[in-house]
């Protein structure tokens, strides 16, 4: 790492060059430069000398600084003057809104009881203070309800760790040493761009990529083999990938024998999935099948790399708990660059104080939990004590990311519900808010920002004064909790105390990790080994210690002890399974707003197979209604040999579908609980297709 100081004075006097990194719920987690000219930033571009960003960003953050000084970018708080959802504010003052807010909610909580107040906030903001800190302390002093934020990684870390007891995994820049890499449900070229020049030095050493994906990627288009199975199936792929393995004895007894348990159960399991008896489950041939097992245990190291499109499936925990059993088989954790490699998120939050931070013993013992993923169905709900009477949003956009996006929207069109809303901009959820609030861009704030891409901490900093009157969410927090006159002096921590506090967990790898040295730096490297390989010599972390293929806790928590394929719905009576991705141009729901990125995303389409359209004879570009019991959503047809037959595709990203309502895909996708860590499986969402009278 080089140490440029943060803001260097250069020949030009006037301008700064501060340090800072990408906020974005992203694994990338960029380092960037910003340039600032009389208190304007004027450029924005990732650090050349950070060995993961390497000089790019991406086909959003490229534009970041539109972002920042759009017009549309909010500078003042809002408050609601027509009907919900209309759209309709007056500027307030802070003053203003803060005291109503306020008052309001007093007399909720004397009401109904704090817990008829619920926050609601996902990972909009990564930076570890902006994402979780302020936010929870203030919500627990209350009594809030509590809310189970698993929408994304919590399923995967509660799937992994029934068999490695923890989340932990391959550092992503180890990949280099991988012989045998298997991107398993992620489109890594679109979504983790960043990791894609370690991957192709690995293939330049001799490694095969191979994509496991039901539709043809970008990703699967640069890979060396595509393998398309059905949705929700990997699990069943991964037990038969488990039964050739131990019939052709590919197995690594001497890791096995030393570092697992199960193992005389898990051969018992696998009797039933040979590849001839659970082809079709999975929709492959038993060639296909064969290779793929006997190629990954022989080529070594190999590596799995699953991320996001196993965990929104029903059988989502099952998943990795099963795939996790596969480097355990075959002993590939002991190789460089080998076993299995998805989000460092566990690395990261174990090495930093983060209870220090979010302060979980302030959570009064008993308060109800809602699950993110049951936002409409709870403010709808009749029947919840006490009913949600206040919901406050920051750093997510549900109306657009959270399933069954018509129950939410009649959720928030309540009357009664005090909505609070703070964002960058009107989003669809603020449009529907009673406040909204303006919020600080990342170039705005201060943070530490960890990865879920990789292993560097990065400090940045504010490059400019926050735009308008825009808060970062801890000043939102700080303001609302005097407002609500709460006095504790933990509510009202400084940005720069809460980094030291986060930094000060006493981790051998944050050993020399200073707040004033990730000034100079901007980014730091984790103070481990580069060769670091987590199971190696065994030390799992599951209660046996071992890796664990047959788990007492599961047994007593009344699940299956051993790994299976799970349950997964398929479809039938003419139903397609839709399943979904993410888009080039858009940050999940963001950027939406920006025209240059609208434009480059399009229209909205679902891409079907050849034989699919044919049997309902639709043409290729027509208009197309996908809709189910939830509800329906229009949008382009578009013929295409990239899905496999049975299931449809849809990008996730903006509000308005092909014919301008304001509909996306989870109009269509079901809020059902996954097997266990709290997901939803929305990619199991069955729907018709149907030519729509309205032309495009
Ligand atoms: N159908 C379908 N649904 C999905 C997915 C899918 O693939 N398909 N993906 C799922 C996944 S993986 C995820 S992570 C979720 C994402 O869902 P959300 O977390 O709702 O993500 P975004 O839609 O990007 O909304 C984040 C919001 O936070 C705002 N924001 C950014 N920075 C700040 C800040 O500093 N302060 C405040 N107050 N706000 C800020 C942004 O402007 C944006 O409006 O969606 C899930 N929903
Ligand atoms: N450009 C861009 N980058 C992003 C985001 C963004 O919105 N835009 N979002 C960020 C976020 S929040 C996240 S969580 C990550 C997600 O990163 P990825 O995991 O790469 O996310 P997706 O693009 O949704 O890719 C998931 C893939 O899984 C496939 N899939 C769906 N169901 C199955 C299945 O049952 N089996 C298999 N094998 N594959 C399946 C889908 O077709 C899709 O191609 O990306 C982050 N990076
Ligand atoms: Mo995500």
């Amino acid at each position: 790492m080089t140490t440029t100081a943060n803001a260097v004075n250069v020949s030009d006097e006037r301008l700064r060059i501060v340090r800072g990194a990408c906020g974005h719920d992203c694994p990338d987690t960029c380092s960037w430069m910003v340039e600032v000219r009389d208190g304007r930033a004027q450029r924005l571009y990732g650090d050349p000398d950070h060995p993961f960003t390497r000089g790019t960003l991406c086909a959003k953050v490229n534009h970041y600084l539109e972002r920042v000084y759009h017009p549309e970018r909010l500078e003042y708080p809002l408050r609601r003057v027509g009907p919900k959802g209309e759209g309709k504010f007056v500027r307030v003052s802070w003053d203003e809104a803060l005291a109503d807010i306020a008052a309001r909610w007093k007399s909720i909580i004397a009401e109904s009881g704090a817990e008829a107040i619920m926050p609601y906030s996902s990972a909009g903001n990564q930076g570890l203070i902006q994402h979780a800190s302020l936010d929870r302390r203030f919500f627990s002093v209350l009594g809030c309800t509590q809310l189970d934020r698993s929408i994304c990684g919590e399923v995967p870390v509660a799937g992994l760790s029934v068999t490695q007891g923890t989340g932990f995994g391959v550092d992503p820049e180890e990949l280099v040493h991988s012989k045998y890499i298997v991107l398993w449900g992620t489109n890594t070229i679109v979504t983790n761009l960043h990791l894609w020049p370690v991957i192709l030095e690995a293939r330049s050493r001799g490694a095969k990529i191979v994509v496991i994906d039901p539709i043809r990627t970008r990703t699967a288009e640069q890979a060396d083999w595509h393998i398309q199975p059905r949705p929700g199936s990997d699990a069943t792929l991964a037990m038969a990938m488990m039964h050739i393995i131990i019939r052709d004895d590919l197995v690594d007894h001497d890791y096995v024998s030393k570092h697992s348990i199960g193992y005389e159960q898990l051969v018992e399991r696998v009797q039933q999935y040979a590849p001839e008896l659970v082809k079709d489950r999975i929709g492959l041939a038993v060639e296909e099948i064969e290779k793929l097992a006997s190629e990954y245990a022989k080529v070594q190291p190999s590596l799995l790399r699953p991320l996001i499109g196993l965990e929104h499936h029903r059988n989502g925990a099952m998943m990795f708990r099963t795939l996790a059993c596969l480097p355990v088989l075959i002993g590939s954790w002991k190789h460089r660059g080998g076993g299995l490699s998805r989000s460092t998120g566990a690395v990261q939050y174990s090495t930093l104080n983060h209870r220090g931070l979010t302060m979980p013993q302030l959570q009064k013992p008993g308060t109800r939990t809602l699950n993110i993923r049951d936002l409409g169905n709870d403010l709808c709900s009749t029947t919840l004590t006490p009913p949600v009477r206040s919901v406050c949003i920051w750093n997510a956009n549900p109306v657009v990311s959270t399933p069954n996006q018509q129950q939410v929207i009649r959720g928030l069109l309540r009357e009664d519900l005090l909505t609070i809303v703070h964002d960058l901009v009107v989003t669809d959820t603020a449009r529907y808010a009673d406040y909204v609030l303006p919020a600080t861009s990342q170039i705005e704030s201060l943070d530490l920002v960890p990865a879920w891409g990789h292993h560097y901490l990065s400090l940045n900093q504010p490059a400019i004064d926050p735009v308008g009157e825009s808060v970062s969410n801890t000043e939102l927090f700080r303001r609302l909790a005097a407002a609500m006159g709460l006095k504790e002096p933990f509510l009202f921590e400084s940005d720069e105390s809460l980094i030291r506090t986060a930094l000060s967990s006493g981790h051998p790898w944050l050993e020399g990790i200073t707040f004033d040295q990730l000034k100079v730096a901007g980014s730091i490297r984790f103070n481990h080994e580069r060769d670091w390989r987590p199971f190696a010599d065994g030390n799992f972390r599951t209660p046996s210690g071992k890796a664990e293929f047959w788990s007492q806790s599961m047994l007593k928590q009344g699940l299956d002890p051993l790994p299976s394929g799970g349950d997964f719905p398929q479809a039938e009576n003419g139903f397609l399974q839709l399943i979904s991705g993410k888009t080039l141009h858009y940050l999940n729901s963001g950027y939406g707003h920006i025209e240059r990125h609208r434009k480059r995303e399009g229209v909205l389409f679902v891409e079907i197979h050849p034989d699919d359209a044919n049997s309902r004879g639709l043409q290729d570009g027509e208009l197309v209604n996908v809709s189910n019991e939830l509800g329906t959503v229009t949008a382009v047809c578009r013929i295409s040999d990239r899905i496999r037959t049975g299931v449809v595709w849809m990008p996730f990203g903006g509000l308005v579908d092909a014919a301008g309502n304001k509909r996306s895909i989870n109009s269509v996708t079901p809020e059902e609980p996954t097997d266990w860590g709290g997901g939803s499986g929305f990619y199991d969402a069955f729907v018709e297709i149907t030519r729509c009278s309205e032309s495009y």
